[in-house]
């Protein structure tokens, strides 16, 4: 079995600044610099023959190259109980339209629609018991946070894989897009 996801890989630059943002919320578990990215779709544990089949069907998917800015911070959870912060992504028609071209490619190569709204974000710390003073101080402190425009020209499938010292990704394979 394997365990895949869609994703945008963010440039050098981009995962530097986001990088930058860590520090300052006691119970975070920050993201490793190369680990950040931006989720297209989470794919979960697929037996290999149906990872050939995502291949192809990812191979197939046609969309415009398009620029990303990444815009601010925010939490995911109740202020009681925040589980992720993550930075946000200026509001991009291009990004949209590519996330809905992938889930179509995944769901007619046989996997089950996803449920839940498309909320585009890349996860900068998983949260544990962490005070909301200093998530608060946090999100108005890099509430300013921008990054970009940077260029994306490929979709990425990446592998999980899961062990003590935290999840390691290993990008597969990357799917161009078209560049005028
Ligand atoms: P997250 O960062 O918001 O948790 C690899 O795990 C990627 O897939 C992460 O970007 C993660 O998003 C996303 N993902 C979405 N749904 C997931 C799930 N049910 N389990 C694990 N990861 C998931």
């Amino acid at each position: 079995m394997l365990r895949l996801f869609v994703a945008i890989a963010l440039t050098e630059e981009a995962r530097q600044r986001l990088a930058g943002l860590a520090g300052g919320v006691p119970g975070a578990r920050w993201t490793e610099p190369e680990n950040l990215h931006l989720t297209l779709r989470f794919i979960g544990e697929v037996p290999e023959d149906q990872a050939m089949d995502i291949d192809t069907a990812l191979t197939e998917v046609r969309a415009p190259a398009f620029p990303l800015t990444l815009d601010g911070v925010g939490v995911y959870g109740s202020a009681r109980k925040a589980r992720v912060l993550w930075a946000g992504v200026e509001r991009n028609e291009a990004l949209a339209h590519l996330q809905a071209k992938v889930e179509s490619a995944l769901v007619r190569c046989g996997l089950p629609a996803e449920e839940r709204k498309f909320s585009p974000h890349v996860t900068l710390a998983r949260l544990k018991d962490a005070p909301a003073d200093r998530i608060g101080r946090f999100l108005s402190d890099r509430g300013l946070f921008r990054a970009g425009p940077m260029p994306v020209e490929h979709v990425t499938l990446y592998r999980s894989h899961l062990g003590n010292g935290g999840a390691v990704y290993e990008a597969l394979r990357e799917y161009p897009l078209d560049t005028a």
